[in-house]
């Protein structure tokens, strides 16, 4: 015990000259198109075939070590597909600064229902300088087709300011962590806010300028 905890006191000495930061993304789309499974994928590193329904929200943590000065702690918090236009959403979403609309290209009407996601969320959201916070589009289960993929994702990319389309698998481990980091790079670097030091576990956001223009990217296998 008190060895653990030297080590702890070892390790925090070792890390006190990093800046961390906290961040909170959500993930939305419809029921059943993988949003669990991805989160517990990037999370946990692990899969399951079993379909355990989310009530509500959940929510994860990962912390990453960015680079040498920079720790990240990521809050993923996961909406259930069944939350579709609920007043909750809001609650859930709030002080998010970046978000995964999932869809499922087994079912592809689960893409016809992005647009309705993305307005939810774009409703109830918005960085605090008054921008859209960023947002990236994941076309789950690619390890079971992708046959399906809907030809007009990229136009609605483009018109609808998505800063960048997966085709990911939660079950494969398809270009999750890609996704995330490139949502964690949007989130600090370009739009530079200035996110201050965890403070008692508040997260202040304090307003610089943005000096990159909005721009979509599509990365594919
Ligand atoms: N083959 C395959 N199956 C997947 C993949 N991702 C999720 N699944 C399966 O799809 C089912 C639903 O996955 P969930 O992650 O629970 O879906 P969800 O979006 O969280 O659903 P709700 O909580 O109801 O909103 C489960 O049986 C998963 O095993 C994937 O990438 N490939
Ligand atoms: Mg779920």
């Amino acid at each position: 015990m008190a060895l653990n905890q030297e080590m702890c006191d070892i390790y925090r000495l070792n890390n006190l000259h990093k800046n961390e930061f906290n961040l909170k993304f959500v993930v939305i789309g419809d029921f059943g198109v993988g949003k669990t499974s991805i989160i517990n994928r990037y999370v946990d590193g692990e899969f399951s075939q079993k379909y355990c329904i989310t009530i509500g929200a959940d929510f994860s943590l990962k912390t990453i070590e960015w680079d040498d000065d920079t720790r990240i702690f990521l809050q993923l918090w996961d909406i259930a597909g069944h939350e579709k236009f609920s007043s909750l959403t809001g609650v859930f979403y709030r002080h998010s600064v970046g978000a995964a609309i999932v869809f499922d290209l087994t079912r592809p009407e689960t893409f016809n229902s992005v647009p309705q996601w993305l307005n939810d969320l774009r409703r109830k959201t918005q960085l605090p300088d008054g921008k859209n916070i960023p947002v990236v589009i994941l076309a789950n289960k690619g390890d079971m087709t992708v046959d399906t993929m809907p030809q007009e994702i990229t136009d609605f990319c483009e018109n609808n300011n998505i800063l960048a389309w997966y085709i990911t698998s939660a079950k494969s481990n398809i270009q999750i962590d890609e996704a995330m980091i490139r949502l964690i790079m949007e989130s600090l670097n370009p739009i530079e806010i200035e996110y201050t030091k965890v403070d008692n576990n508040i997260i202040k956001l304090n307003e610089t300028k943005k000096t990159s223009k909005p721009f979509w990217k599509c990365f594919n296998t």
